[in-house]
């Protein structure tokens, strides 16, 4: 029931054996027909630049296979002739690891947005399985359908799609709660560099056979395989729901409240920080009213979740911390708490307007996360006086996204500075969004030299040929 052949349907288009000595188009054009091979520049620039503008590069040609047999066969066509292919989930990256680049020019733009199957949700299991094309969204409104939720959220849910979030090991909203993408893959089917599928989507919770393939390929952003179908598991949906938005005086007075409240209240799903210059600039982008009637240096947004009502323990809570009530906006139904997150989710676009940013989406031990803030203030503040530096993220999980707006594109002054302070703190240089191409040259500082060569080793067993996102993850190929 979960193969291959169930998801992705006909084997017909499969490229034969003798089409080695084809020309790569004609080839392409075999496998996945003249619709699916897109070769006109403007066409394929949608799929050439990256969500933030700053990441580019010239391909080939964009093929967009639609069936696991269909990649396969792309991939032997690509990795005989020596042609570097990117894989591509929605294009909603934002370290340039879904485009084509420099190093990777003349490559095959590999886009999975076709493979977009749900299989019947198995309620007894709990687990679905699906192409990796499918969209977030697709998946949480099917997930919905069963009365079941697949809790991994992000902003970017309409065009995301499961692989790409495999393949980065998205963390989103809800980490303190249900974990990353890691956390609800069960299995995978994938396709090495040179055709082999290899499929493990029983779904087995219990499976000790050896190495755990599926887990491998989470978070190893496309250089060791294509992702084309995951199995995964969901969770039992949660009717009641309590969010609230806090005005709070730093951000070690909003990590000190977390605390708090993760211990006396059951279900805290999510636990967001964002500050008054980007709370100011979202009203202004999208048009908002203020929240609060008040400013506040910093803001807390929490939500829990559950089966029974949550808001009395939530409020006794915030009693016990002795906020002002002018500090606080409550949702308690659909409309309000969406409002609510709206000032949250907002900050990306709002962001962009301003220019290309350097996005640096690092983690922080908790309990430092208040000092780095202030640090990177000061040392953005001290290096480029003219920049604009906003800062949100998942403080329940440590995750700050530092956006710097000003240096151009191509001037990485401070994206190292703020990295070096990042890995000083005993911090991640990537949080949740991947290495990409864009940290791709500062591995080493959240990885040790023995790390890096294990992770080579296993890229060259795996990938031989080196056509899998050859400008992605380490700097020297
Ligand atoms: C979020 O948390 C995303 O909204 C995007 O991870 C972060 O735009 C960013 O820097
Ligand atoms: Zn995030």
């Amino acid at each position: 029931m979960n193969s291959s052949d169930d998801l992705h349907g006909g084997r017909e288009s499969a490229t034969p054996a003798s089409t080695t000595g084809l020309d790569l188009e004609d080839c392409l054009v075999g496998i996945v027909g003249r619709s699916n091979v897109l070769a006109d520049p403007d066409v394929k620039l949608a799929y050439e630049v990256d969500w933030t503008r700053r990441f580019e590069g010239r391909s080939a040609f964009v093929v967009r296979p639609g069936s696991t047999d269909e990649v396969s066969a792309v991939l032997a066509a690509c990795s005989g002739r020596g042609v570097a292919v990117v894989p591509q989930g929605g294009n909603t990256g934002l370290v340039g690891g879904g485009v084509p680049s420099d190093a990777s020019a003349g490559c095959v733009v590999l886009s999975t947005r076709r493979l977009n199957t749900v299989s019947q949700i198995d309620r007894l299991s709990g687990q679905v399985t699906v192409g990796a094309g499918v969209t977030l969204a697709s998946l949480q409104a099917a997930a919905a359908a069963e009365g079941l939720t697949f809790p991994v959220d992000l902003a970017a849910r309409e065009s995301a799609t499961v692989g790409g979030m495999i393949a980065t090991n998205a963390g989103g909203l809800h980490v303190i709660a249900y974990g990353p993408m890691r956390s609800r893959v069960v299995g995978l089917e994938a396709v090495l560099s040179d055709g082999t599928v290899i499929s493990h989507l029983a779904g087995l919770l219990k499976d000790n056979t050896g190495y755990d393939l599926s887990q491998l390929l989470v978070g190893s952003e496309g250089t060791l395989a294509v992702v084309t179908a995951a199995r995964l598991t969901l969770v039992a949906s949660h009717a009641e729901r309590v969010v609230v938005l806090l005005g709070v005086a730093s951000t070690s007075e909003a990590v000190r409240m977390i605390e708090v409240l993760r211990r006396e209240v059951e279900g805290i799903k999510a636990a967001e920080v964002f500050f008054e210059d980007g709370l100011e600039l979202v009203c202004a982008h999208s048009h908002l009213s203020r929240p609060l009637k008040g400013n506040f240096p910093a803001y807390l947004l929490v939500e829990a979740a559950g089966r029974s009502d949550r808001s009395e323990a939530m409020f006794e809570a915030l009693a016990s911390l002795d906020i002002d009530e002018e500090a606080t906006a409550v949702g308690l139904d659909a409309g309000s708490m969406a409002a609510l997150w709206e000032y949250r989710e907002r900050h990306t676009e709002a962001v962009s307007a301003l220019g290309i940013p350097h996005k640096l989406d690092v983690t922080l031990p908790i309990a430092l996360l208040g000092e780095f803030e202030l640090a990177v203030r000061k040392l953005v503040a001290d290096t480029a006086p003219d920049a604009r530096l906003v800062l949100f993220g998942h403080a329940g999980d440590g995750n700050l996204h530092v956006n710097i707006v000003g240096p151009s594109p191509t001037d990485e002054t401070l994206d190292e500075q703020v990295l070096e302070l990042v890995a000083s703190m005993g911090g991640s240089i990537s949080a949740e969004h991947g290495i990409g191409r864009a940290k791709a040259r500062w591995l080493h500082l959240s990885r040790s030299d023995s790390e890096i060569r294990s992770m080579q080793a296993i890229k060259a067993a795996l990938d031989p040929t080196g056509t899998l996102n050859p400008a992605v993850l380490f700097s020297c190929k």
